[in-house]
């Protein structure tokens, strides 16, 4: 793709000056881009990090090993073709107008909407979800049984669902919508959810009732909420700082793992992955630390739900130079899952490793702290689809095709962890 075509360029800077909240209250995108930024070194990566933490024209969109995805306002885009030359990177336009995205997302969820119903043509709102939840409650009230993980900073109630039709089933724990702007997740989430109890394929059967599910849709559910009311790129909590202006923290940088170290998170409130003041500060972290804590004797695997860039990440988040003893285990367990996503006719590919050794140090996620501290053996991050062309307003035509990768993924990654052993009761062993 063209780069930096200057007359389109310089048309633009004249539109829009940061970005500006909309007639109903929300934060509009109006040419806003993302570019994917390639980088060599730790001092192009802190350079192009810190136009980042200026929140109102620059917005980290996702980071990997050698590249920056960077939303930027057209006003920015001057400063940030001068970082560009200065700094001597590689720039590629992704997305041109974040603002046009978000604006069809909106119109297929309002026809979707419009007879009220639940489901996975469009993205459902946390009532929605909430109010579909019951009803599967109801329906399957000796399989199902609904829980409490806690409650918000603004006082929302975490909820779960456990599935199970047996007793003395490994455990398999998700974790989704941690991060409020990946609506994918807790998309696919609920539709896993709604095939574990309706599908009468024998995959589907097999998968349901041998294992006992522990399903968290959304767990940053202020974010969520912020997301779908107030500004759709938001990715942290909303609890206020007292040292900034800046709201939230990343609640996967949150746990008491590791906290803080190794540049795994940032100390300043306003970038994407402030880890906190303190390790649990955000109440809906330290709940659910409370719950995996309460139900640890039954946890099997976990799998924190993310989006985006299909990858399957292993501990350890925290450092590069070393790996958990049973890495190879994981990394074979990896493989089974992009392996069955791949014999699906979708042609989509996951790449797996882990966190630290092929995206960058994380310090204090969830998958970490469990696999460290709670003795969780085969903990996941999966980061769904895409790769950067609709990021994390993927399109609801993908939902479906990305859960179905999801369950096939899952399927075979349990059916390789049984192989290795992961799968006995935990309270014997
Ligand atoms: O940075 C994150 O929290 C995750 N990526 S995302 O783009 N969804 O924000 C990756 C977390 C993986 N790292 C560790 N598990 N430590
Ligand atoms: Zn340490
Ligand atoms: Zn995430």
């Amino acid at each position: 793709m063209a780069l930096f075509s200057l007359p389109i360029v310089l048309a633009l800077v004249v539109l829009a000056q940061g970005a500006s909240f909309g007639q109903d209250q929300r934060l509009r995108y109006d040419d806003y881009s993302v570019y994917k930024v390639k980088f060599e070194t730790q001092a192009q990566r802190s350079i192009l990090r810190k136009l980042a933490e200026d929140r109102e024209s620059f917005r980290l969109w996702h980071e990997a090993k050698d590249e920056l995805h960077l939303m930027l306002s057209s006003g920015a885009f001057g400063e940030f073709e001068t970082e560009i030359r200065k700094t001597n990177v590689t720039a590629e336009l992704f997305i041109r107008n974040v603002q046009e995205l978000i604006d069809s997302e909106e119109a297929a969820n309002l026809k979707a909407s419009r007879d009220g119903s639940f489901g996975w043509t469009k993205y459902n709102s946390l009532a929605e979800i909430y109010a579909w939840l019951d009803g599967i409650l109801a329906a399957y009230p000796t399989i199902t049984e609904g829980f409490i993980v806690g409650q918000s900073y603004e006082g929302r109630t975490i909820r779960g669902i456990k599935i199970s039709y047996k007793s003395n089933n490994p455990g398999v724990l998700i974790e989704s919508n941690i991060h409020a702007r990946e609506w994918i997740t807790s998309a696919t989430a609920t539709w896993l959810i709604n095939e574990f109890l309706t599908s009468t394929d024998e995959l589907v059967r097999d998968l349901a009732e041998n294992h006992d599910w522990y399903i968290v849709p959304v767990l940053n559910v202020d974010g969520f909420v912020y997301t779908h009311e107030k500004d759709r790129m938001w990715r942290k909590t909303r609890q206020p700082s007292e040292i900034s202006s800046c709201i939230g923290a990343d609640p996967n940088r949150n746990y008491d793992s590791h906290w803080m170290e190794n540049e795994g998170a940032s100390s300043n409130p306003c970038a994407e992955d402030y880890g906190g003041p303190k390790p649990f500060s955000e109440p809906e972290i330290q709940a659910m630390s409370e719950f995996v804590i309460s139900i640890k004797d039954k946890i099997n695997v976990l799998l924190a739900f993310h989006s985006y860039s299909q990858l399957l990440l292993s501990p350890y988040g925290h450092t590069k130079e070393e790996f958990p003893p049973n890495f190879d285990d994981m990394m074979e367990v990896a493989k089974a899952y992009g392996d069955a996503v791949e014999s699906l006719p979708y042609g989509t590919v996951y790449r797996y490793g882990s966190a630290a050794g092929i995206l960058y140090p994380a310090s204090g996620a969830t998958i970490d702290w469990a696999y460290n501290e709670q003795g969780v053996e085969i903990s996941y991050t999966i980061e769904f689809r895409d790769t950067g062309r609709y990021g994390f307003i993927l399109p609801p035509v993908h939902i479906i095709p990305n859960a179905e990768e999801a369950l096939i993924g899952i399927a075979a990654l349990l059916e390789k962890c049984k192989d290795l052993g992961y799968l006995g009761l935990k309270s014997a062993l």
